[in-house]
């Protein structure tokens, strides 16, 4: 694989000033690989922030990898950070690299809040020194209500309840503090669970939607979960991608609750991915309690109203829907 590093980019964007510019943390994620397409197809040069890796991680966007800029470096690296928005001058920085794992933040809580919080506030004081005029969206979580009442809004109390969203709730706050003190551009979204057949394979819906197709095709005997009664507001990724850009054309900076207002559980997931691959999971699926986390955010349901009438955003795709674009991928993968 051929990157093209900060030396040559400095040359090459000099010649597109014409276009907005953009930069994404976290290019190579679920949500970094969908948004950098939205802004290809939306005009702007693009440029994404990749952590080296020995073993390549481009799976997500080696499709555009030849027509964005990738710079390879760690967003908890500040000589890194302040370098790109240096260089680069981005017109908008969508910061979305994290450790986004909850259950293993409780097993790397030191590394989750080095990434999540103190990477994001590297993000935060780069903007600040040497390119404020930056639009900056923070991706915000749904985890930051934890055991907040549903439905919940951007007036809910948040109560977050991992090292995860504790650490999420740091770069929530100092996203909010760095706009009101410096009158930076910075929109935070609060997002409630979105997936994709890009989604990692270690949350739950992919996990679940993998692991039925082998158990279906005899590659796997028995699928291991742990709570199934929790309930999560599940939309499709790429929806909630043009949420974060519409949230940075907005006329000011804000925060915005994103999600479908319907809630499901892990056993509806299942009952629909089963119905859909046609297997029965109760035949396959065993509990090992050491899936279970030490405090769970049981029941998220979100209350999207303001997002519909101040950006007009809305989910396209719905809970049944996103299961069979996730199962009829994973079945291509396997044909
Ligand atoms: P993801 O697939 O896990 O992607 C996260 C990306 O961040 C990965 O590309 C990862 O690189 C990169 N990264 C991690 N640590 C880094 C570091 N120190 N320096 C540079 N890059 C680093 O997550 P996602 O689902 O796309 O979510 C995007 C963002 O939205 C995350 O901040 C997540 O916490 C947040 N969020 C997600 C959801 C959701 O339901 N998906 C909901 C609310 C908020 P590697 O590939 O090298 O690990
Ligand atoms: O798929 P999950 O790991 O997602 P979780 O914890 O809701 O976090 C995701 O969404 C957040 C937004 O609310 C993001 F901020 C975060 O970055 C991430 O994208 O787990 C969903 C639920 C949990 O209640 C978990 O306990 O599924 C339950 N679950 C049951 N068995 C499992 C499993 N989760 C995982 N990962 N693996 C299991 O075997």
């Amino acid at each position: 694989m051929e990157y093209k590093f900060t030396s040559e980019v400095q040359m090459n964007y000099e010649h597109s000033k014409k276009k907005l510019i953009s930069c994404i943390s976290g290019v190579n994620g679920q949500d970094g690989s969908f948004l950098a397409e939205i802004l290809l197809e939306k005009g702007y040069e693009v440029h994404g922030i990749l952590r080296r890796s020995s073993v390549s991680n481009t799976k997500n966007i080696d499709h555009i990898k030849n027509n964005i800029y990738l710079h390879v470096g760690d967003v908890n690296d500040s000589n890194f950070i302040n370098t790109i928005l240096y260089d680069i001058q981005p017109n908008e920085f969508y910061h979305l690299a994290a450790q986004s794992h909850v259950g293993l933040s409780f097993d790397i809580p030191i590394y989750t809040a080095e990434t999540v919080a103190i990477g994001t506030l590297n993000v935060l004081e780069s903007v600040r020194k040497y390119s404020p005029f930056t639009k900056i969206y923070y991706a915000g979580t749904s985890e930051l209500y934890g055991s907040a009442k549903p439905p919940q809004n951007e007036n809910t109390l948040m109560h977050p309840n991992s090292p995860y969203s504790i650490s999420k709730l740091f770069g929530f706050e100092m996203s909010r503090l760095y706009r009101k003190s410096y009158n930076l551009f910075i929109s935070c979204g609060i997002l409630f669970n979105h997936e994709s057949e890009r989604r990692g394979d270690e949350f739950v819906t992919q996990k679940i939607v993998k692991g039925l197709i082998n158990c279906k095709l005899g590659k796997q005997k028995k699928l291991y979960l742990g709570n199934l009664d929790a309930k999560r507001d599940w939309g499709y990724a790429r929806d909630y991608c043009e949420a974060m850009w519409m949230m940075l054309q907005h006329g000011e900076a804000d925060d915005f609750v994103i999600g479908t207002g319907e809630s499901y559980s892990i056993r509806d997931f299942l009952n629909v991915t089963g119905d859909y691959v046609k297997i029965d999971w109760k035949d396959y699926v065993e509990i090992d309690s050491n899936l279970f986390r030490p405090t769970e955010t049981e029941y998220l349901l979100a209350a999207p109203g303001k997002a519909f009438s101040k950006l007009g955003w809305r989910p396209k795709v719905r809970f049944e829907q996103l299961v069979r674009i996730m199962v009829d991928a994973q079945i291509n993968l396997e044909v």
